[in-house]
């Protein structure tokens, strides 16, 4: 690197600390404290490698959220390679995501996202390989995806709530998935108080992790951000940093310190099963009220403008990230029922409070008592002992590494888990700048992956992403068992098959029925044909495809295109979809097939003829 570009990249480091208004006191703390214990990342070690060769497998599946596109991302790690993009609040043609009748039952007419979170179902403190639920900040809604099949497979809409963030799933067993509302709005938000932010609330939201139905909510003071769970089964907690209930920027960062806010689950459930709790037209879960002095909800202050929460993988710590402070606050699980029964304050369930660097947001763990902390405006990773900052240890700071640049969240391998084994962490940067060839104004992320099984971090990897994955985990791959061939008889295909056996049919048979004005082309695609070349139909009718591929040949998928309507999607095989339009042309329009499934592939086509 030339002495310009390394002026650059310092200059763009300071860049952000200056413009994101970090207040002048805890800069001050953090150039006290200075440049001291930041040790150079010069192992000497030799550290896991990043490389697997081509035909080999990689160790973990990755779990990624994706921002912006509304999907959930399937990496492999630690090669990093991305395998699949699985849609959830997206539009997605390849596989036909709000096209078919399955999916567009599924979004309900949404076709925008913004995905954050997503944690996987567990039993007793480790994956249990079942389902991810991901948030949807941009409506409001949590999606749970099946992963035998790595498909979404239902949506629930979040009700009275906005903003809907920080999502984390029940930790000892298949039982809930908790969701935060960020934005307080009036409740309900019908037209009334619209004028009166006093009157705004936020809202946690338990939904049960089997039926997807909303079981509770509860009213906060303040506002909620990211959210986690203990690992049996006790609490949900959030941290809030708009403790002021601000709706303007100044006025969200004027406390010194806001809350991690904690939900005493059998106390909420308790008030439930008796009955408490509001009713208003839109769902019939009840919503119980936990502001001010109350039995359900915890305020446990902490400095400022907390961000992350995280909690080690022995249940001890919930490790909140101070966002505007430059410390991380550790808190002690056990003592929390203290602190409910009023035995102690709610101050008190705090052990330490260490200073790690600028902008803290998210922590991950290696399952040998360190936490690693990512640092958004200093541009680092800080490497940090639980045990050593609690006794007040001068080092408890064992390493602080550049990233590059700005990283929001932080995974290590099984870290949301009771079995982290501290060998990969990935830091999610959301700067790139000068790291990959220029793209124009819009930029790559860039995951990096950093090897920690020798006990110190060392960069291995630069993972240029699509904009802008928020968080992700590392997943043994042992805990993930996917089928190869869809379960003609799953139930995906609910829809299609109660159409088929109404009209006296079944999955494969190729034909054409008419009821009315209404047109079904049932039909099977062996490669390279499809069941039915011709589809006659007339003008006005609506009609259904349903195609079922019955080749029962590993990864050999067919599509069906048909032009000029707008309508693409494939099935695997063993899958059967469908879709539904009306034939408002008349003419002949080419259906084909989308998927490169044989040497006669591009033969693979028939008609629709509109008379
Ligand atoms: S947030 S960069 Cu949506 Cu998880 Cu912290
Ligand atoms: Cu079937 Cu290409
Ligand atoms: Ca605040």
């Amino acid at each position: 690197m030339n002495k310009n570009n390394l002026v650059m990249s310092k200059d763009r480091r300071s860049f952000l600390r200056k413009t994101l208004g970090v207040s002048v006191a805890a800069a001050a703390v953090y150039f006290a404290s200075g440049a001291m214990n930041v040790v150079k990342a010069a192992s000497k070690k030799k550290v896991v490698s990043h490389v697997v060769n081509p035909g080999e497998l990689d160790k973990y599946y990755g779990f990624w959220s994706s921002g912006q596109s509304g999907e959930v991302r399937v990496l492999a790690v630690p090669s990093m390679r991305e395998l699949k993009l699985i849609p959830c609040f997206n539009y997605d043609c390849t596989n036909g995501w709000g096209i078919t009748n399955y999916s567009k039952q599924i979004l309900k007419g949404y076709t925008v996202g913004d995905t954050h979170h997503l944690h996987l179902s567990y039993n007793n403190g480790t994956y249990d390989g079942k389902f991810g639920f991901i948030n949807d900040k941009s409506t409001g809604r949590v999606a749970r995806v099946r992963l035998d099949v790595m498909e979404t497979d239902a949506i629930t809409k979040v009700p009275y709530a906005q903003g809907t963030h920080g999502l984390f799933t029940s930790r000892h067993k298949l039982d809930a998935v908790f969701c935060n509302s960020e934005f307080a709005i009036p409740l309900p938000n019908d037209g009334r108080d619209i004028e009166n932010p006093d009157k705004y609330v936020a809202l946690h939201t338990c939904i049960d992790a089997k039926t997807m139905k909303v079981r509770w909510q509860v009213m906060i003071d303040g506002n909620l951000d990211l959210c986690a769970t203990d690992y049996q089964g006790k609490y949900s907690m959030g941290t809030c940093y708009n403790s002021e209930e601000g709706v303007l920027l100044e006025d969200m960062m004027s406390a010194d310190r806001d809350h991690l806010t904690v939900f005493n689950l059998e106390k909420i459930e308790e008030a439930v099963n008796q009955g408490k709790g509001i009713k208003f037209k839109e769902s019939d879960a009840p919503i119980i009220d936990g502001r001010g002095k109350n039995p359900y909800v915890l305020y446990i202050p902490v400095p400022k403008n907390p961000h992350g929460v995280n909690i080690s993988p022995d249940g001890k710590y919930a490790i909140c990230s101070g966002k505007l402070s430059p410390t991380a606050s550790v808190i002690s699980i056990e003592k929390i029922a203290d602190a409910f029964a009023g035995k102690i304050a709610p101050k008190d369930c705090i052990l330490a409070e260490p200073e790690l660097g600028l902008g803290p947001l998210h922590t991950a763990f290696d399952g040998r008592g360190n936490c690693y902390t990512t640092l958004f405006l200093d541009s680092m990773v800080c490497m940090w002992n639980i045990d050593k900052a609690i006794k007040g240890d001068k080092d408890y700071l064992i390493q602080k590494l550049d990233v590059h640049y700005q990283p929001g969240h932080i995974n290590a391998s099984m870290s949301e888990t009771k079995d982290a084994d501290g060998n990969y962490v990935v830091s999610l940067n959301k700067f790139s700048k000068d790291r990959f060839l220029p793209v124009g104004p819009s930029y790559p992320d860039n995951d990096q992956l950093i090897g920690i099984s020798e006990g110190r971090m060392k960069l291995l990897h630069d993972g240029p992403v699509a904009p802008e994955p928020h968080d992700a985990l590392i997943v043994n791959r042992s805990l993930i068992k996917t089928v190869k061939i869809w379960n003609i008889n799953d139930r995906k295909f609910a829809y299609e098959r109660k159409l088929v056996q109404d009209l006296g049919l079944e999955f494969g048979a190729n034909k054409i029925v008419r009821k009315d004005d209404k047109v079904f082309a049932i039909m099977s695609s062996i490669a390279p044909n499809y069941g039915l070349k011709v589809i006659d139909v007339n003008l006005g009718d609506e009609v259904t495809i349903v195609q079922t591929n019955l080749d029962k040949v590993e990864d050999l998928t067919h599509g069906f295109c048909l032009s000029e309507h707008n309508l693409n999607f494939g099935v695997s095989p063993g899958e059967t979809a469908s879709v539904t339009f009306r034939a408002t042309r008349r003419g002949v329009f080419w259906y084909y097939c989308t998927w490169f499934c044989h040497a006669l592939h591009l033969e693979m086509r028939g008609r629709l003829l509109v008379h």
